[in-house]
């Protein structure tokens, strides 16, 4: 990115702003979405990423649309927290099959203090030691154990803000939407990156959507990485009949997101299960340039390997390569 680009990134954006590009009409929003996408991206590359529960289940937060939370009966298996060796197994699968980034997720209100938080950061630093980027979502963190990630060499924290301010307190109530910015502040204070985006399909109306995705766009610097997801509805929890969203909501929140924050990296993340091959191309013309690849995200469905390659394959698209074969093809 040069000076120039980057001076024109923009962090006042107001709702009414926002609401005037998530309204435009679709051809004229994912045109000027995909314009942007092009400027700051390669149109023919997404970026592959991988989950990994490595604790699961069991979780003291009352997240309406989680499958992991303890107040619910979703019949998802708890699971203490995985083996270095274990993660570091699934690592190098998902670096075989083409990730660039391995995401670990816990069921935790807070990130542990003591012997299981150093399990993590040895996880972290073995990620890493693969060549792969390294993302963790642990719940909340204090400004030490983020700078502890930070000196294991993480990449990326994901915390999303999942909603707006005014809709946050009927999704979650065991937390506050100001608990999340703060840990988003340790996380950006000690020098890691920032995954934080949302889910659409909670009941929220479109003005929710707009003010999520001010609360992301004002940030300064933008999230580096914005995961856009869609509900998956889980039985069990309190928004297992959640009405179905119209996709095209999905396709508008990613375009906007993307004109909003040109150089971040917009994920689609959540619920392509739900899309069909067509919707999910759309969501690539609006610009999201990542996939959460594998049979399985923390403990829903997701799309398999070969449907994936299938689908990247007719669109002409392509994964990111990972630096090892970008350094080779560099030399040549
Ligand atoms: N406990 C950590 C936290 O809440 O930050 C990390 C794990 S949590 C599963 C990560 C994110 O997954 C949530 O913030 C939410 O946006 C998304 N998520 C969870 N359940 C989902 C569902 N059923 N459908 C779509 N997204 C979901
Ligand atoms: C994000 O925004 N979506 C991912 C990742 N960040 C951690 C998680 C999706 C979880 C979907 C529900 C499940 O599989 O448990
Ligand atoms: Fe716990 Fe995260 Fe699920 Fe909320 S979203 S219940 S914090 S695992």
């Amino acid at each position: 990115m040069t000076c120039s680009d980057s001076a024109e990134l923009r962090y006042d954006w107001t709702v009414s702003e926002i609401e005037a590009l998530y309204t435009l009409p679709l051809p004229e929003l994912i045109f000027r979405a995909q314009t942007m996408h092009r400027r700051f991206h390669n149109p023919a590359e997404v970026q592959g990423c991988t989950l990994l529960s490595i604790k699961t289940g069991g979780c003291p937060e009352d997240c309406a649309y989680c499958p992991q939370s303890a107040h619910y009966q979703t019949g998802v298996a708890r699971h203490g927290l995985l083996s270095v060796a274990d993660t570091l197994t699934a690592a190098t699968q998902a670096k075989a099959q083409g990730a660039t980034r391995f995401c670990m997720g816990a069921a935790w209100r807070d990130a542990p203090q003591g012997k299981e938080f150093e399990q993590v950061l040895e996880m972290v630093r073995g990620v890493r030691a693969l060549g792969l980027e390294a993302c963790c979502t642990l719940g909340m963190l204090t400004p030490e154990q983020a700078q502890a990630l930070a000196d294991a060499g993480l990449t990326a924290y994901n915390h999303n803000l999942d909603t707006s301010p005014e809709f946050y307190g009927e999704i979650i109530s065991t937390r506050t939407y100001d608990e999340r910015l703060t840990t988003l502040a340790h996380v950006r204070k000690a020098g890691v990156t920032i995954c934080s985006g949302g889910i659409i399909g909670l009941g929220e109306t479109r003005t929710d959507r707009y003010a999520l995705l001010q609360q992301l766009a004002t940030q300064h610097p933008h999230p580096e990485s914005v995961p856009i997801n869609l509900l998956v509805k889980v039985a069990g929890t309190p928004l297992a009949e959640q009405p179905e969203t119209d996709v095209l909501e999905m396709v508008r929140m990613i375009a906007t997101a993307r004109l909003l924050m040109p150089t971040s990296m917009v994920r689609l993340s959540a619920g392509r299960l739900s899309l069909s091959d067509e919707a999910q191309a759309l969501c690539f013309l609006a610009g999201a340039n990542s996939i959460f690849m594998g049979d399985k995200l923390l403990t829903t469905p997701n799309p398999e390997a070969d449907r994936d390659q299938t689908l990247l394959g007719k669109l002409g698209l392509h994964l990111r390569p990972g630096a090892e074969l970008a350094a080779a093809q560099g030399n040549r």
